[in-house]
């Protein structure tokens, strides 16, 4: 009976060890153009991690629509950050300095609960955008 309560215990130990660590670079080009994260639309789970990497200078993130709960954030520049996902739904960010260039980003983790209100934002930094313009509507399909 010991050993099987050892071995259960084993397994639930190990499910978490299955959390993956995302990594988002942070460039001046990337293959979807200028000043942007890479990959800009990333599928994470539950508990997983995700890192924005300063590859190159003169980026940072700030969160635009979250799910329901989870803090706002904002990184400092050229500084790496990781950010925890504990709550399902769509992660909308962007690098501050390239807003306009449309230097933004989506993370879904599970299901997009709060798809709504992370459109209209989507829709908001579309409009903005005077430089690749599109890209993170694109983004925004990629979302199931
Ligand atoms: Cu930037």
């Amino acid at each position: 009976m010991k050993k099987i309560l050892l071995s259960a215990a084993l397994i639930v130990c190990s499910a978490s060890a299955f959390a993956a660590n995302h990594e988002v670079k942070m460039l001046n080009n990337g293959k979807d153009g200028s000043m942007v994260f890479e990959p800009g639309y990333l599928k994470a789970e539950i508990g997983d991690t995700v890192t924005f990497k300063p590859t190159h200078k003169g980026h940072w993130v700030q969160s635009r629509a979250l799910p329901e709960g989870v803090d706002k954030f904002l990184s400092k520049e050229d500084e790496e950050f990781t950010l925890t996902l504990n709550k399902e739904g769509l992660y909308v960010y962007i690098c501050p300095p390239h807003r306009m260039m449309n230097m933004s980003g989506i993370i879904q983790v599970g299901n997009a609960v709060n798809k709504e209100a992370a459109q209209k934002e989507v829709d908001k930094l579309e409009k903005r955008a005077t430089e690749n313009k599109g890209r993170l509507a694109e983004y925004m399909e990629q979302v199931q």
